[in-house]
């Protein structure tokens, strides 16, 4: 880490891509892109193309999320994915990531996720992380009953539903937790593919309020 920020990317293809910053953070000047390695070996994914025993696989629609799972102090990388989502521990140090294990996190029974994009915050303000998820179903919210350094996650509440009007599907939830108003209660910034009745998607931002 040189103190300027990179990008981190995960595309429809399930590939993750560092894309570091040797600029400024205020004239950031992006180099070619690195695809993210684990255990020494390219993540690969595998939307629109084979499958590959030699690689480790994160399959399609990869939605990153780069913050400290396990409360050891180092930043890990979640990555929602497919069904999943992906806990890659950083056992390097906060200059030099290192990912050696590809686990998932372990979703209480009956959770039923597809394309999630995986949000680390405290929901619920009980000094606990919690695991905020959008979905093609909507947005969840997985409540840590654990530890911070053992999670351990509740069945889901929904904390913003698949709306139903006018037969328009959510596609894939990316959102952003933040006090819009700042009236101190957290509020949400979704953005998302609709498909309307014609099946044709297209994108929008919606902004959820919090009382
Ligand atoms: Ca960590
Ligand atoms: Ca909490
Ligand atoms: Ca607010």
């Amino acid at each position: 880490m040189d103190g300027n920020k990179d990008l981190l990317a995960g595309d429809g293809a399930g590939q993750i891509w560092i894309f570091l910053n040797t600029g400024t953070d205020s004239l950031p000047f992006l180099n070619a892109g690195q695809r993210l390695k684990v255990a020494g070996t390219v993540l690969h994914g595998t939307f629109h193309s084979k499958k590959d025993a030699s690689h480790i696989e994160a399959k399609d629609h990869s939605r990153i999320h780069y913050a400290d799972w396990d409360g050891d102090g180092l930043n890990d990388l979640l990555i929602g994915y497919d069904t999943n989502i992906a806990f890659l521990k950083n056992t390097g140090t906060p200059a030099e990531p290192l990912f050696i294990t590809f686990d998932t996190i372990k979703l209480p029974t009956g959770s039923k996720l597809f394309m999630p994009g995986p949000i680390i915050y405290d929901w619920n303000n009980d000094g606990l992380q919690d695991l905020i998820v959008g979905n093609i179903m909507g947005i969840y919210w997985f409540k840590n009953i654990g530890s911070n350094t053992s999670p351990q996650l509740a069945p889901s509440e929904i904390v913003i539903p698949k709306p139903t009007a006018n037969q328009v599907q959510y596609g894939q939830a990316r959102f952003q937790i933040l006090d819009w108003n700042r009236d101190g209660i957290h509020d949400i910034l979704l953005g998302n593919v609709i498909y309307g009745r014609s099946m044709q998607p297209s994108g929008n931002l919606m902004l959820y309020l919090g009382k």
